[in-house]
């Protein structure tokens, strides 16, 4: 458990990933080497840098080892923006604050002494990820270049995933009765709720080291994601300025999202609620409030009452793994006359059959497969990841019914550099497939298009990218 408090947080599910279903894996590492070594050591770093399902710490540390350059490029990095510059980025930052946002603030009914108080010595922090040098153009990182992207199976790391269940299960007993009124008057399970807040903070445990302001402040003044950041800046002056929290309270993680559940401040605007009845939405400090705003912000995303995230499933080779996502829904009872059967010889409820559900083959061929529910979709409304929802539903169902691991196994594909998946994915795209986007990350179009070119040249659908199909396909 202590392994699992130093894990770094997880910016909540609305933070918009171009990874389409996949975390970017190296792309939120800290900036320099002594952060590096820190992260190095994280024992939970499940997927792309900050996020939820990053895997384990081996690819880091591949990933530095294969980087030698790094000393000279972070020397480079600090001469670029300490301390000579340093000064002037202060100056434009304090300028910016001024002239750019306060006019948008006041006009949005924030005061002066709301504005001035949360910016009170708060200055650029240059540490933070995928910042933009004013007056610089944004550049693809070389380590996100180089990045490697995990195998999934590793998103599952037997330690990690008990973290969130063994703690689940003590919390679901102490919190018995408050679970209750909430799935009774939210219709989402206890033990869905307990997931995402194990794997979100460690059920409050993980420490929120960075004031929201700077971070919201630097990211909105000089980022790759401004506009983005700057409505979240303008949400979080809200936050203050209605007393929904002071200042001081306002402590992130290094993305800006906010407390136990970490949501974004637009989404604390629009989702926290008090369950607790002391007249405030407070999720930071209580755990009924924290519950009840993750299980409302999955109702407003449309969570479906009664109906669990999906089955782990075997798919026979008659069935081709391009059927997968969301978009290619059947009846679960058409996916079972296709010979589609729940693992473990148990049918699939009788209730489920004439409901719609979609193949989910996170790993292609190479691991387990599920028919998933239109739920797991809304899992992914919390963090935009197949991994991230199957890690969710899968712990919800060990809080529930007891450790037991997925009947297929992963394989160990993954390894490939993210450079080499979007040189793939840039070549499907060339031929007239449909990867989402060439991001470098095998989401469910990237995966399913991988299927479909295999299947019309002639190979065994594997849904998976490889470096023989990378070498093929050019
Ligand atoms: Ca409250």
């Amino acid at each position: 458990m202590t392994a699992f408090l130093r894990a770094p947080l997880c910016p909540a599910g609305h933070l918009p990933h171009e990874g389409g279903d996949w975390q970017l894996r190296g792309r939120r590492f800290p900036s320099n080497v002594r952060d590096w070594r820190k992260w190095k050591r994280q024992p939970i770093s499940p997927r792309v840098g900050e996020m939820s399902g990053r895997t384990e710490g081996g690819a880091v540390e591949r990933a530095l080892r294969g980087l030698v350059l790094i000393p000279f490029l972070v020397t480079l990095v600090l001469l670029l923006a300490t301390p000579a510059s340093a000064a002037p980025i202060d100056d434009q930052f304090r300028a910016w604050l001024q002239n750019d946002l306060w006019p948008e603030a006041k006009a949005k009914g924030i005061s002066e002494k709301t504005f001035d108080t949360a910016f009170d010595g708060v200055k650029p922090n240059l540490k933070l990820p995928d910042l933009v040098l004013p007056g610089k153009k944004a550049t693809t990182p070389r380590k996100q270049h180089q990045a490697e992207f995990g195998s999934p199976g590793a998103y599952f790391a037997e330690k990690t995933v008990r973290a969130v269940t063994s703690g689940g299960r003590t919390r679901e007993a102490a919190n018995a009765r408050t679970l209750a009124a909430i799935e009774e008057r939210y219709g989402v399970p206890g033990e869905v709720l307990l997931a995402i807040w194990g794997r979100e903070t460690g059920f409050g445990a993980a420490k929120m080291p960075y004031d929201a302001f700077e971070v919201l402040g630097t990211k909105a003044f000089m980022s790759t994601k401004k506009a983005f950041f700057r409505t979240e800046l303008l949400a979080a002056l809200e936050i203050v300025e209605r007393g929904l929290a002071p200042v001081g309270a306002m402590k992130s993680s290094w993305a800006g999202a906010l407390g136990q559940p970490q949501f974004m401040p637009t989404s604390f605007l629009k989702h926290a609620v008090d369950f607790d009845g002391d007249g405030r939405a407070d999720i930071w400090n209580s755990v009924p409030d924290t519950l009840a705003s993750i299980a409302n912000y999955l109702v407003h995303y449309g969570w479906v009452k009664g109906r669990g995230w999906g089955f782990e499933v075997t798919v026979p080779e008659s069935v081709s793994c391009s059927l997968e996502g969301p978009d290619q829904g059947k009846k679960i009872s058409e996916w079972a006359a296709m010979g589609i059967k729940r693992v473990g010889g148990k049918a699939f409820p009788a209730s489920e059959l004439k409901k719609e559900g979609f193949l989910l083959m996170p790993a292609g061929r190479s691991g387990p497969a599920f028919i998933a529910t239109p739920n797991f979709y809304v899992l992914k409304q919390y963090n935009t990841s197949d991994l991230y929802a199957l890690f969710i539903g899968h712990g919800a169902d060990r809080i529930a019914n007891g450790d037991s691991n997925f009947s297929g196994s992963w394989g160990a594909v993954g390894g490939l550099h993210r450079s080499d998946i979007a040189a793939l994915q840039r070549a499907l795209e060339a031929k007239g497939y449909d990867v989402g986007s060439a991001d470098g990350l095998p989401g469910f179009k990237t995966r399913r298009s991988i299927g479909k070119w295999q299947a019309k040249n002639g190979q065994a659908a594997t849904c998976f990218p490889d470096a023989d199909l990378v070498a093929a396909i050019k």
